[in-house]
């Protein structure tokens, strides 16, 4: 008897502990699963989807930005809804289009009074930082601790404000930018709280000063310019009264580094660029002589014109570009090492992204601002171990609006109904089951340098209707199917009256949805007219 009560004790006692066991086991994988995933929020300045080698163009090599999307997903489709910094990056931090958000041109001052993102997640427990550059003035609303560029920033020895007080670093901009990244994730941060840092980088923003380290990198690479490099812009007006030709507008000096010391190559924009040289330490001076001056020697014996002039800045262009994104893929990977290594990775969001994206001689430009497809669409890539599968691809139209309610989605945190975006959750799942089928764009930055028309217009999946206006009426249709790269206007070809018809229909949608309005416009141009003290056309 004694020992059957003991046995039955025995096994009251594993159930028991088995069931607390159990129990126990739910409390954590609950706590797992309400626990607030960390985010990363890397931007990088000007970087075109066809210079990240994931996007398959094989113009370089990103390998650690690439294992974001290796290790996530990678966005074929992503978009901005005003192809010029500051407004993108408001639209970013906000979800809402220029129009609602207030910054609609790089010009007027952000108000960082209204509501954003980084605000939000702080309000739900989220530890915040901004690191880099930012473009809008003021010191930012929503970050424990912020550490930004001025303006544009500079290459080197570069200048920063950190929560609000002016301070110079030693050495190149894309490594000081990733050192106080990393020294606020592992010093600075309090590791009881979630966190969300934007860590946005300057380059490869004009005018693409290599490190020394890149200064040689691709140098026995001859770059093919693209097939529409010479572009004759018939029947686009606004595209052929543009200033951003690599061939017309691009700088020797400023632009191309063909700073000689005999001062025979007095260009526009020389003296600029000295200053920017002037910032380079002795040694920093002598590595960068050392590379440029015999290529300076070899162009002034070459006495190039034309074509082959155009093709040679093109390609002294694409060398300096491409060494500024090594340095920023070098960034990606420390960053990306520092979670995996201090076991952050599973629970971290990490997305990869530009302001906006950049002609890489397409049409025979530099530089952005349109809505045509090169500076329109931006590199998106994305992961996120817990939810998002390695590999994932993603094709629908998603738009810089879109990573506002994205990061309160995943933050667990309210979506205000005044954003304007969609998050990104459950379409990068798998498991949306519809999605939008067309996207706005409005661009208002002109008069201004590089001379792009102001613009609006409605993409969908097939198509894009433009309307050029101000001193200039013109409507632009494209075919993206048959015509991908956008030589032809077809808003007039009897062949798309009813694809023209839906299209006007598709953008007044937009505009409705929106909230936008000629009016709007108007009242836009008249604010920036006078804040820059030119007379209305
Ligand atoms: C600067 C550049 C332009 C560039 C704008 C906007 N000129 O003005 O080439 O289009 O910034 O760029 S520079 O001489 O200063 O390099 S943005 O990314 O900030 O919108
Ligand atoms: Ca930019």
């Amino acid at each position: 008897m004694r020992t059957q009560i003991k046995q039955i004790s025995i096994l009251a006692f594993f159930a028991l502990a088995f069931v607390a066991c159990k129990e126990e086991k739910k409390v954590i994988e609950e706590e797992v699963k309400a626990k607030k995933p960390n985010i990363v929020f890397i931007m990088s300045d000007d970087h075109a989807y066809q210079a990240i080698s994931a996007y398959g163009h094989g113009l370089n090599n990103t390998p650690n930005i690439d294992r974001i999307a290796k290790e996530g997903a990678i966005f074929n489709r992503g978009f901005v809804n005003n192809s010029i910094c500051a407004p993108s990056r408001a639209a970013m931090l906000t979800g809402k289009h220029s129009f609602k958000n207030g910054k609609v041109d790089n010009v007027h001052a952000f108000n960082w009074d209204q509501d954003n993102f980084a605000k939000a997640l702080q309000k739900n427990g989220y530890e915040t930082a901004l690191v880099g550059k930012i473009h809008l003035d003021g010191l930012p609303q929503g970050f424990n601790y912020s550490n930004v560029l001025p303006g544009q920033g500079q290459y080197y020895s570069p200048d920063f404000i950190e929560n609000g007080v002016a301070k110079t670093y030693p050495g190149y901009i894309t490594h000081v930018t990733t050192d106080i990244a990393l020294n606020w994730l592992d010093t600075k941060r309090d590791k009881e709280k979630p966190f969300m840092l934007m860590y946005h980088q300057k380059a490869p923003h004009r005018t693409w000063m290599p490190e020394e380290k890149y200064l040689t990198l691709m140098d026995s690479v001859t770059f093919d310019p693209p097939a529409n490099f010479f572009d004759d812009y018939e029947d686009r007006p606004a595209a052929a009264a543009q200033e951003m030709s690599i061939y017309k507008d691009m700088d020797l000096v400023y632009d191309l580094k063909m700073l000689d010391k005999e001062e025979e190559l007095k260009t526009k924009y020389r003296g600029m660029f000295q200053r920017k040289y002037d910032r380079m330490t002795d040694e920093q001076k002598a590595a960068w002589d050392a590379y440029y001056d015999p290529i300076i020697a070899d162009f002034k014996s070459k006495n190039l014109k034309g074509k082959d002039l155009a093709v040679w800045k093109y390609n002294r262009y694409m060398h300096d570009y491409l060494r500024t994104i090594q340095s920023v893929d070098d960034g990606v990977g420390q960053v990306l090492d520092y979670l995996k290594e201090n076991g952050l990775e599973e629970n971290t969001i990490v997305v990869y992204t530009s302001d906006q994206g950049f002609y890489l001689g397409e049409h025979g430009w530099f530089d952005k601002r349109f809505m045509y497809e090169e500076s329109f669409r931006t590199p998106i890539l994305m992961k996120y171990p817990k939810e998002i599968k390695p590999g994932t691809v993603i094709d629908e139209l998603v738009q810089n609006i879109d990573f506002a309610p994205t990061f309160l989605d995943y933050a667990g945190a309210e979506i205000d109904e005044s954003i304007q975006g969609e998050s990104l959750r459950k379409l990068v799942n798998g498991e949306a089951s519809e999605w939008r089928d067309a996207i706005y764009y409005t661009f208002y930055e002109y008069p201004a340098e590089h001379k792009v028309k102001r613009h609006y217009g409605v993409r969908t999946d097939k198509f894009k209707l433009i309307h050029f206006y101000y001193d200039i009426d013109k409507w632009e249709l494209y075919d993206l199917e048959k015509d991908p790269t956008e030589m032809h206007n077809v808003y007039e070809d009897p062949d798309y009256a009813s694809i023209k018809k839906d299209m006007h229909e598709q953008l007044e949608k937009m505009r409705t949805k929106y909230g936008d309005s000629d009016a709007l416009n108007e009242e836009n141009l008249e604010k920036y007219l006078s804040k820059k003290g030119i007379k209305k056309h």
